[in-house]
């Protein structure tokens, strides 16, 4: 099934100049970036996107550190891209994750883990319209796709 999830290099990532390595992960797999963006999250989009760990112990530093730095945002369309997407980034703390996943080969931190995938459809869909427009999501067709 097609699906489109949200993908974010976090600051980790762009400070540590791992963003083309990530992104030619995906690429290589067979994803399809369909929007992609470099920003600055503030205060406000950070609480919005990381709603559902408000109160949790983690929660004050998760926002410092997604707000610390640019990161880059973006859509990757393909066959259930969302379980695809959480496989390659591996468990969530960089000491657990198995290697060969993004963040078991480069992390060594539960917060600084370099990537954030969408867990679910639904979810998905929220931080996409966080992060997107619809004009900003393009569709277009890869020579490739046949092979895919
Ligand atoms: P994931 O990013 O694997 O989906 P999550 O949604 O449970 O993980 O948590 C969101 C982010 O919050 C995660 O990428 C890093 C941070 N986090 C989660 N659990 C944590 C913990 N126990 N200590 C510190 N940071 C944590
Ligand atoms: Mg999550």
């Amino acid at each position: 099934m097609k699906q489109r999830t949200l993908v974010l290099l976090k600051p980790d990532a762009v400070n540590r100049r791992l963003m083309g390595e990530i992104i030619g992960r995906f690429e290589k797999k067979g994803l399809k970036i369909v929007a992609m963006k470099m920003l600055w999250m503030d205060k406000k989009m950070a609480e919005k996107h990381y709603e559902v760990h408000r109160g949790k112990p983690f929660y004050e530093s998760l926002i410092d550190y997604i707000t610390s730095a640019p990161i880059v945002a973006m859509v990757l369309e393909g066959d259930n891209a969302i379980t695809v997407v959480r496989k390659m980034m591996g468990k969530t703390n960089g000491q657990e994750a198995d290697i060969g996943t993004i963040r078991g080969d480069y992390s060594m931190s539960v917060q600084n883990n370099l990537v954030h995938g969408s867990d679910s459809e639904e979810n998905a869909k929220k931080e996409i319209s966080l992060f997107f427009s619809d004009g900003e999501i393009m569709d277009y067709r890869l020579v490739d796709e046949v092979w895919i």
